[in-house]
């Protein structure tokens, strides 16, 4: 693990806030929170800059921070940090941050009435014990309350690539039990959600105990929920809360039904299940009378599987990410459910950058990443000219970027085919970023939205529709150009973009990164309906990035996606056919 710019700046910023609610000089405490900032617009790596020695170069780093960045380039951490850390507990500079606090009050909360969290900043609000404090009332009091009720709105929901590999590691370590005999995520991270509200595990094992005395004793617990014989809850350090139902195996298939969801789609299960005469809940089918009520003198029927669960009501098996209530109990009903896309379906990665513009890796380590997962193709698509924050190539940098392709290609071409693109800027006027004689000279051109996203419905629309109608443009990278947690998508006529991308036979990209998922679910589903092609990509940065394939994958088949709807599971010879018939 080595710090990333981002996590430099991170930490500038913490010991800026740390400085300032111990009261330091002002200009001290501004020092450190103007090199956060330099460093998160700097557009290379710190680590190249500092090779070179060009640190002090930068606006607001002086000798004294080049050396903190350099100490923490070589050990990955700061001494100086540590230090404040020991001295100012770090749960202040949360609780400095909610609406109405700031680092006088955080300070004046932590030395008068030992206050180091945010959670201990409600339970003192909640009990009135800030009213009385100088300068406080209770008017100021209601505003912390109504901030930190802000606050939790704010970070309600994790996202899935946080989420998922947190709940995956504690499942893993569940199961290592003796006594786990199974063990499943559920609800919204089993359904692949793009963001998680909180995880829901289950676990069957006919000895609860030991599964739940693991669980609440985890290292990164922070707080103990709750500790029953079937129910736990915990909050882990990173703030996400996860639930563990422990129960026996001969209900594994109910239950996990159940706790799957989504709660619609539990509705119109419940809803099928007693036109068949059944009661339906975690526990069990139950036969029921006229009345809907429960024979108790009839046998319940348990389910040891899910499949076990549909079968009985005579439904087709309906993958968890498609229990939305959208039309799959219709669907399940009739057999008509999709035969969804997986990730073995996909053989090759169209969006991907290198150190030429903003990646980590260079093209070569990228093909050999490549290759070690089983693409068959790959396309260098780096940033463009306009896009001078990542780093975008001039023309000649672009051509000169081909070539460096196609003698890559020439030399390890038998173990995955290279191909020459660019992830070109739609530029806010609606403008191509590079000209058409350039474009023509690339195998793969991908146009993407970067800047203007805030402009008027019609002005993104059109600026969408020129890049789909140059015919040198083969697709439209992240199309809405939404970021998790805080871009929206851009407000465009999506029935024209769809329109214009099928009948130009313009590939639309579902982006693989959590932090993107676009097209998201529902445009990707109206796009394959309307028989619009789709690819499902990385967007890697580095080689880690390309294994973020199966959150794409998920997210497709949220939208209902079959392998037949997405161009790169084709063959490399007929993707180079379709190629070859583009200009
Ligand atoms: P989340 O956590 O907000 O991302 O979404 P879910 O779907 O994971 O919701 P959660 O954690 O509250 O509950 C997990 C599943 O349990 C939910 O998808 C359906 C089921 N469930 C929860 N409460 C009820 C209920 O009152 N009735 C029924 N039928 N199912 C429920
Ligand atoms: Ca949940
Ligand atoms: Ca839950
Ligand atoms: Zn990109």
């Amino acid at each position: 693990m080595s710090l990333s710019n981002r996590e430099i700046a991170d930490i500038f910023e913490r010991c800026s806030d740390m400085l300032q609610i111990r009261g330091d000089n002002i200009h001290r405490v501004l020092s450190y929170r103007r090199a956060a900032e330099t460093i998160r617009a700097v557009p290379r790596d710190l680590r190249v800059i500092s090779s070179e020695g060009g640190l002090t170069d930068l606006s607001y780093i002086g000798k004294t921070i080049a050396a903190k960045i350099d100490e923490m380039l070589e050990t990955d951490q700061l001494e100086f940090y540590e230090r404040l850390r020991a001295e100012v507990p770090e749960g202040l500079v949360d609780i400095m941050h909610i609406n109405g606090v700031g680092p006088k009050k955080a300070k004046l909360f932590w030395q008068q009435l030992d206050i180091t969290t945010v959670a201990d900043l409600q339970a003192a609000a909640d009990s009135g014990k800030l009213a009385g404090l100088p300068g406080m009332g209770a008017k100021s009091q209601q505003k912390i309350l109504d901030g930190i009720e802000a606050l939790s709105r704010q970070t309600g929901r994790a996202n899935i690539g946080d989420a998922l590999p947190a709940a995956q590691q504690i499942l893993d370590r569940l199961l290592e039990l003796p006594e786990a005999q199974r063990g499943a995520l559920a609800g919204s991270i089993r359904r692949g959600r793009e963001t998680i509200g909180d995880v829901d595990i289950l676990v069957a094992s006919d000895k609860a105990a030991p599964i739940m005395d693991r669980f609440v004793g985890m290292e990164n617990v922070a707080r103990v929920l709750g500790h029953g014989p079937t129910k736990s809850s915990v909050e882990l350090l990173s703030g996400l809360q996860v639930d563990l139902r422990v129960l026996e195996m001969a209900r594994w298939g109910t239950a996990l039904n159940y706790f799957t969801g989504s709660l619609a789609h539990n509705v119109k299960m419940r809803q099928i299940a007693l036109e068949q005469g059944f009661s339906l809940n975690e526990h069990a089918l139950s036969p029921v009378d006229e009345n809907k009520t429960i024979i108790e003198s009839a046998e319940k029927i348990l389910c040891d599987s899910e499949e076990k669960v549909y079968e009985t009501l005579g439904l087709q098996y309906v993958p968890p990410e498609l229990r939305e209530d959208s039309g799959e109990i219709e669907a399940a009903r009739a057999g008509a459910l999709p035969r969804l896309i997986t990730r073995s379906d996909i053989i090759a990665d169209l969006h991907m950058h290198s150190t030429w513009s903003d990646g980590k890796n260079t093209i070569r380590e990228m093909a050999e990443a490549c290759i070690a997962r089983g693409h068959q193709y790959m396309v260098i698509t780096d940033h463009s000219r306009s896009l001078g924050i990542a780093n975008g190539l001039s023309i000649e940098r672009l051509l000169a970027q081909a070539e460096e392709v196609r003698q890559l290609n020439a030399e390890i071409g038998d173990r995955i085919q290279i191909l020459a693109g660019t992830e070109m800027d739609i530029k806010a006027d609606g403008e191509m970023d590079y000209p058409d004689e350039i474009l023509a000279q690339m195998d793969f051109v991908i146009a993407s939205l970067h800047s203007g996203l805030q402009q008027k419905r019609e002005q993104v629309t059109q600026r969408l529709l020129n890049a789909i109608q140059n015919p040198h443009v083969d697709m439209i990278g992240h199309p809405s150009a939404r970021q998790f947690p805080n871009r929206e998508a851009v407000d465009a006529d999506w029935d024209a973009v769809l329109a214009a991308a099928q009948e130009h036979g313009a590939i639309l990209e579902i982006n693989a990164n959590p932090l993107r998922l676009d097209l998201k679910p529902e445009l990707a589903r109206m796009a394959k309906d309307m028989g619009v092609l789709l690819a499902v990509n990385t967007d890697a940065h580095r080689i880690a990035h390309l294994d973020l394939m199966p959150y794409g994958v998920t997210n497709a088949r949220r939208g209902w996606v079959e392998a037949r709807h997405v161009v790169n599971t084709w063959d490399f010879d007929r993707f180079s056919r379709w190629l070859d018939n583009r200009p």
